[in-house]
């Protein structure tokens, strides 16, 4: 399988995910302004929405939207327990998570990246994922992952959320339980692999 990746974006969520997996991907960087792929390519032609991720298939077939493809990559190896089995109540537990960080954090996140963004409507963006992460602070407080004390898909995506905090002047030291978890998951061995792999560790002096 490929994943089109951009270094740090959402798409570093399901490249965690295969490396938890250890299922192979070959990653395939592409430049989300250019619309290309690194080595020569058109990245429309992949994903015509032109954002990352996508996943490609062995048999050519591409699967877009970061949480599907979580899911997608979880159900190929059950037995890992990063998804709940398709079907139980805990499965919708975790599209629930899943919706909300699309939905209420990624998004919410998005005008920040963008350059054109007017100033004010940028500070409306941050009360709004301050907010959201109050309540989100609460929900972990007690307990080491979204779905309680195992990990999954959810958190490798929580994980790059917070992560772009990081970029935009947001001080996670607010939020202790939130900043307890982004230290559990970055410790996480397979999280370094993806980390290094995606050129977003410091190299030691
Ligand atoms: N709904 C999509 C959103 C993906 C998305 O926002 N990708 C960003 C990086 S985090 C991107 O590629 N932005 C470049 C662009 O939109 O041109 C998903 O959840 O996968």
């Amino acid at each position: 399988m490929k994943l089109y990746y951009a270094p740090g974006a959402c798409s570093l969520s399901p490249h965690i995910v295969a490396r938890e997996l250890g299922l192979p991907i070959e990653l395939k960087k592409v430049d989300t302004k250019a619309k290309t792929v690194e080595g020569g390519g058109d990245y429309r032609k992949v994903n015509a929405k032109g954002y990352v991720p996508a996943l490609e298939l062995d048999d050519g077939r591409i699967l877009t939207e970061g949480p599907a493809i979580v899911q997608y990559l979880a159900d190929q190896k059950p037995e890992a327990g990063l998804a709940p089995k398709a079907g139980s109540f805990e499965r919708y537990r975790l599209q629930e998570w899943l919706n909300f960080l699309t939905s209420e954090i990624h998004k919410a996140f998005s005008p920040l990246f963008k350059p054109n963004t007017p100033e004010e409507y940028k500070k409306i963006s941050k009360e709004n994922l301050a907010a959201r992460f109050d309540w989100l602070d609460k929900e972990l407080s007690g307990r080491d992952y979204l779905m309680g004390s195992a990990f999954s898909v959810a958190d490798a995506y929580l994980f790059v959320l917070l992560n772009w905090t990081g970029f935009q002047q947001i001080d996670l030291a607010r939020w202790p339980s939130l900043t307890a978890f982004q230290a559990r998951v970055a410790a996480r061995p397979k999280v370094q692999e993806a980390l290094q792999a995606e050129g977003l560790l410091k190299k030691a002096a």
